[in-house]
């Protein structure tokens, strides 16, 4: 699949640090120091309700990380898949009496568009679990030869039990793992499972659903765990350094990849940190397709709100953070755009050498986006009130604000 065109990634004086990032996996703070190519895996949509506020609020946060690390002069591997055939992107279709296929290609069109309206990074591999079949299917062949995998009734099944370290992502009791595998795509109560939590690999073809070939585990279709793992083996190997997502894909999600891809290759870690968002809110509610509580970037987009403004409003929220979607948010996001743009429209300004520095640092130390923002703010505020003569001032606040938080002023 193609993925959307990038914007430009000005080069700021000086040198960025080291990103310091939460790990779920620790549960505490590692600083991040990747080689001179930094390679990351950021689950990607499956294609329907797209591009809503917690969608872009979770790539927000990634593009963020690359940006840290693009300004410390390293490389980006990106890689991003789209869940172009699952369970929920199905039944969506049959609700609405609509082609599976053109479903799934108009909603990534959509994605791509909003993507590239908010100056989010493209990946360099965008790549399709439909494509990604032929991969996937001789993973789950030597999972199963390797007595990682069993069948039934047809269906391919991952034995958790086979992955000694299961359980290290999310750090999560059985109690809870079962609660949320109900709720999140898994079959814990099926018969016949060798553990609840073990998740399909491969569901055998189902009357009147696609299915394709998937030599010797029959037709059928592959699923959700394995298709992600396939392509992150595939475009960046094992060792990895940061797979991210919402935090409703902690457990079973990135647990299940882990063990998966652990299993796989009998080398450990699959991703060497893992980074979730925080789940954004409409209403008191989780934003969320299966409530359709939603709030649409391409909607704000018809409206006549400027991106720009958009990608502020999610800036001003810690990425770790919960938050709730209002009006209010935006009215302030829309305000900030304004005094920033009229206060690097002046031919001088407040000098801005020390603005690059606290905004790199404010990003350094676990992303923290509002206190980048609060530092313009008040470079910003002087601006209007009337101090400082440097010439270069304003183009410098302007590149840092378009290089590390992805915002054209
Ligand atoms: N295709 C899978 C990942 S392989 C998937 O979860 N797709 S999704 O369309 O449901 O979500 C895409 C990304 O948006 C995921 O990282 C998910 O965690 C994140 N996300 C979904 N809802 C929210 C929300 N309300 N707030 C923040 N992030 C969200
Ligand atoms: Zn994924």
């Amino acid at each position: 699949m193609h993925a959307w065109p990038a914007s430009e990634v000005p080069a700021l004086p000086g040198s960025g640090r080291d990103l310091r990032i939460h790990d779920t996996a620790t549960g505490g703070r590692v600083t991040l120091v990747p080689g001179p190519v930094a390679r990351i895996y950021v689950c990607g949509i499956t294609p329907y309700d797209a591009t809503h506020m917690g969608h872009a609020a979770t790539y927000n946060a990634f593009d963020l990380v690359q940006r840290v690390w693009l300004d410390t002069k390293r490389q980006v591997h990106y890689v991003q898949n789209v869940t172009d055939i699952d369970d929920p992107l199905l039944e969506r279709a049959v609700r609405d009496g609509e082609d599976w296929t053109a479903l799934a290609e108009r909603e990534t069109t959509l994605f791509r568009e909003d993507m590239t309206a908010l100056r989010m990074l493209p990946p360099q591999h965008y790549v399709g679990a439909v494509e990604s079949i032929p991969k996937i299917v001789p993973l789950v062949e030597r999972l199963l030869s390797a007595g990682a995998a069993y069948e039934l009734e047809g269906d391919i099944y991952f034995s958790v039990a086979a992955d000694p370290s299961f359980g290290a992502v999310s750090g999560l009791d059985a109690e809870a793992m079962r609660l949320l595998s109900a709720e999140r795509g898994g079959d814990p109560d099926r018969p016949g499972k060798k553990n609840p939590l073990d998740p399909m690999l491969w569901m055998s073809a189902r009357p009147g659903e696609p299915s394709w070939d998937g030599a010797s585990l029959g037709p059928g279709r592959p699923g959700w765990h394995i298709e992600c793992v396939a392509i992150a083996l595939d475009h960046l190997g094992m060792g990895f350094d940061v797979q991210g997502g919402g935090s409703d894909l902690v457990f079973p999600h990135h647990e299940m990849g882990a063990s998966h891809a652990q299993a796989l290759t009998g080398e450990h870690p699959f991703a060497k940190t893992y980074v979730h968002a925080g789940m954004v809110a409409l209403d008191g509610e989780k934003m969320s397709k299966s409530r359709g509580n939603l709030v649409f970037i391409s909607q704000l987009r018809r409206d006549g709100v400027d991106p720009a403004a958009i990608r502020l409003a999610l800036l001003a929220h810690h990425y770790r953070a919960d938050w709730e979607w209002t009006d209010a948010v935006l009215t302030e996001a829309v305000e900030r755009l304004a005094r920033w743009r009229a206060a690097v429209s002046r031919p001088d300004g407040p000098s801005a050498d020390a603005l690059v520095e606290e905004v790199r640092e404010a990003l350094a130390d676990d992303l923290d986006a509002p206190r980048a923002l609060a530092a313009i703010d008040r470079w910003a505020a002087a601006q209007t009130a009337g101090g400082g003569t440097d010439e270069g001032a304003p183009g410098l606040v302007s590149r840092t604000a378009d290089a590390l938080l992805g915002v054209a002023l």
